[in-house]
């Protein structure tokens, strides 16, 4: 079964948006199955976004993401890392779909609400930055069978 990182963002929590966030993957029938509020030090932010540390918005996203606390999460589901990023919409919030989060609560690039990983790759890299192994919960819940028929 996959798994994928997600992220609540300073400033879904400095907006007070955080319940809705996580409702909306509770919704969707996605399984949470780590969760931890954390501020991100500037060590952790660089370790996290690896591949953006010498690009010049750096700085200003590094100030960003140790702004304020964040809500790191791990959710589980069949095809989660390509679910998860089509319920987020594209990066910036004046491009993303209606519908998705991006597009229904941001109008930016950088405050764009919720971080999630966009492969198996980087799903397996950032869940192992912010979580140790018994700090994910294996269950199973009651009403899975009214969410997916067997073998879906
Ligand atoms: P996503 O969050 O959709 O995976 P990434 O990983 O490409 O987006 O970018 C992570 C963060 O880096 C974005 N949320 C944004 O704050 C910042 N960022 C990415 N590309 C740019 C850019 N070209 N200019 C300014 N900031 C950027």
């Amino acid at each position: 079964m996959e798994r994928t990182f997600v992220m609540f963002k300073p400033d879904c929590l400095e907006r007070g948006l955080l319940g809705r966030m996580v409702s909306r993957f509770e919704e969707k029938g996605l399984r949470l199955v780590a969760m931890k509020m954390l501020r991100v030090t500037p060590v952790l932010a660089k370790q996290h976004y690896a591949e953006h540390v010498e690009k010049p918005f750096y700085p200003q996203l590094e100030e960003f993401i140790t702004a304020s606390p964040v809500v790191a999460t791990v959710f589980q589901g069949p095809e989660v890392i390509r679910v998860v990023r089509d319920m987020l919409g594209a990066t910036s919030g004046l491009k993303a779909a209606p519908g998705t989060i991006r597009g229904d609560f941001s109008s930016s690039r950088q405050m764009n609400l919720v971080h999630a990983s966009d492969s198996l790759e980087s799903a397996t890299r950032e869940i192992a930055i912010y979580f140790k192994p018994d700090e994910l919960l294996e269950w199973d819940a009651t009403l899975g069978c009214w969410l997916q028929a067997p073998g879906e």
